[in-house]
């Protein structure tokens, strides 16, 4: 079993943080889940373009409020707390937060630790082979 609090990944390997967004990867793939688990913020007023080639995402908003456009079909879906959304296509998407949104994110397949996107709204896939 682990046990794992939020407040004691602060300022570790765990908290990642680039342009409009930071993450506590509370779960990671070298914890053997599966899945990685993460509680990231995006900041009041990011705009945020993403595109998870090598990677499923599920998110639930739990506070604050903004939008996601799905960038294939141009539809545009309010976000607040209680809203999902599963990026199970692979889809492109933009994310823009009208406050603070703390949003709790599963990566099939799991993240191994300090990605952040890449030019295309990626994060790599594992190449480890394992
Ligand atoms: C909401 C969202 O896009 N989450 C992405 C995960 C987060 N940027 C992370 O932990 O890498």
């Amino acid at each position: 079993m682990i046990i794992r609090k939020l407040a004691d990944a602060i300022d570790t390997k765990r908290l990642v943080r680039s342009e409009g967004w930071e993450s506590i990867r509370l779960l990671l793939k070298e914890d053997g889940m599966g899945f990685s688990f993460h509680i990231t913020t995006i900041f009041a007023g990011a705009h945020l373009p993403m595109h998870y080639q090598h990677h499923l995402e599920s998110v639930f908003c739990l506070s604050g409020d903004g939008e996601i456009e799905d960038r294939e079909s141009g539809a545009i879906h309010p976000i607040e707390a209680g809203t999902l959304y599963a990026l199970d296509q692979h889809d492109k998407h933009t994310l823009r937060a009208n406050t603070d949104m703390v949003m709790a994110c599963v990566f099939n397949p799991p993240v191994t630790g300090q990605e952040v996107h890449d030019a295309s709204g990626a994060y790599p896939a594992d190449s480890s082979g394992e």
